[in-house]
């Protein structure tokens, strides 16, 4: 139930092809057996960028490419989204993009404005965060806060962080697009509150974690004042995967760990906490992230490089540095598209509006846009400088690769 990152600009290649065969293998165990202390130690996630208000409009490309997903939206230049008042800076600072809400599209062919932001940095490993008030709402509407390759699709991978469409929460889906060769586990665990509703992350539609909590997505995280969204990435090898954790904007401030909550000067803390072994005041603001609601665990196998696992259903296993590259992180609102369109029928949203087909739909209703924007306090990345591993499945993945070099050797 996604997308193609596809026909893209030009990007850059900076493609590491991981292609695992035995003997390196066993060359990649041997290097890490002795790194034991290594990946005791906590990685280091530094604060790069804390943006909010104007910074967006330096910070982030405006995308005006044809829509990849068919959807019945126009894109436009920052330029244009500025002077049609669809990309601004709000009375509370927040910065705010939107569909237009005015227009209605009469020509064939022609589709509803809307806003697409790509980061001009990328991101790899470490943790990103922001402050929505309010999130695209609205029949016809297919909103996502997304990370994703900038080339060779699927390769590289995509995370989809906040996602959905024709509001059809209360829960949102958090969802990995890779090659072949990535699983996560069916059901639930106790590693993360969500339930998984896709367990093959390849291609399309990818693998997924629903949310167990309401208020995540839609009408009803609007109405609750929205909330913080944050996800962690530790995709390197012995790295602990992806996880995503929500924060109702009802949550004290002080239950959110630091780099969350706004400083006391409204500035974001200089790094975060991951030392396992914390104690004292680090203890506490460790505590303060809790499980994530979903949770992709990176688990190496021995076999489950892309080659050799392409068409297998090797539940619970990705090996995850071979699927992930540096990432562009997205916010965008299509219309209708291959999400929106295929279930606007089975969201109620057809017989809400005399049956008419979701492209008929949007072009037709500007008022039905009104509350499809995205209201956006801050976003911050911290990435992660010092190159050390940590996290509770990394003893996890050293056991797994420990006892793939007893049988090695
Ligand atoms: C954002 O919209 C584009 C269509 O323009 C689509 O390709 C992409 O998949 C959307 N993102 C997500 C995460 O749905
Ligand atoms: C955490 O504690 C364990 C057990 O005492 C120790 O082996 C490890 O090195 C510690 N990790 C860090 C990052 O201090
Ligand atoms: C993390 O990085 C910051 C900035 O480089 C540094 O000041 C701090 O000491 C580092 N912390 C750890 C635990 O390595
Ligand atoms: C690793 O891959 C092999 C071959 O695909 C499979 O039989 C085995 O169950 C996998 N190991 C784990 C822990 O999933
Ligand atoms: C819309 O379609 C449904 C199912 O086919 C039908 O029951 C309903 O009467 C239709 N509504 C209108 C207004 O045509």
């Amino acid at each position: 139930m996604s997308h193609h990152a596809a026909t893209r600009r030009s990007g850059t290649h900076s493609q590491r092809n991981v292609s695992l065969s035995l003997s390196r293998l066993s060359c990649l165990v041997a290097l890490l057996l002795p790194s034991l202390a290594v990946v005791a130690s906590a990685r280091n996630f530094t604060l790069r960028e804390d943006l909010s208000g104007n910074d967006f409009f330096e910070a982030f490309n405006w995308w005006s490419y044809d829509d990849p997903t068919l959807g019945a939206v126009d894109y436009v230049t920052q330029d244009r989204a500025k002077s049609a008042g669809l990309s601004f800076v709000n009375e509370r600072g927040h910065f705010v993009m939107k569909a237009d809400s005015n227009t209605v599209i009469r020509r064939l062919g022609e589709a509803r404005q809307s806003v697409r932001i790509h980061s001009k940095r990328k991101m790899g490993d470490g943790i990103l965060v922001a402050r929505f008030h309010w999130m695209p709402q609205g029949c016809g509407t297919w909103p996502a806060f997304w990370t994703c390759t900038t080339d060779r699709w699927p390769a590289g991978g995509e995370i989809d962080i906040l996602e959905g469409a024709n509001d059809q929460g209360p829960r949102n889906l958090a969802s990995l697009h890779t090659l072949h060769g990535c699983h996560i586990t069916p059901g639930t665990s106790e590693l993360h509150t969500g339930v998984t509703d896709k367990s093959d992350c390849s291609y399309q539609p990818g693998c997924s974690v629903r949310f167990s909590e309401d208020n995540t997505f839609g009408p009803g995280f609007n109405q609750n004042g929205g909330g913080w969204y944050a996800m962690r990435r530790d995709t390197r090898a012995g790295g602990e995967g992806i996880s995503v954790w929500f924060w109702p904007a009802t949550t004290p401030i002080s239950s959110l760990p630091a780099a969350v909550a706004a400083g006391a000067d409204g500035s974001a803390p200089k790094y975060v906490v991951t030392n396992a072994n914390a104690t004292g005041a680090d203890r506490s603001e460790l505590d303060k992230w809790g499980q994530p609601a979903a949770f992709f665990p990176n688990i190496a196998n021995a076999t489950a490089s892309p080659a050799a696992l392409t068409g297998s259903s090797d539940e619970g296993v990705c090996q995850m540095e071979n699927y992930f590259e540096e990432h562009e992180i997205i916010i965008n609102l299509t219309f209708c598209g291959d999400w929106a369109g295929e279930t606007f029928g089975t969201s109620g949203c057809a017989a809400a509006n005399r049956n008419v087909t979701c492209e008929q739909f949007v072009r037709e209703n500007p008022q039905a846009f009104r509350d499809a924007r995205w209201e956006i306090e801050y976003l911050r990345t911290y990435t992660d400088a010092a190159l050390t591993v940590s996290g509770p499945m990394a003893s996890v993945a050293v056991v797994a690769l420990a006892a793939i070099a007893l049988v090695l050797l």
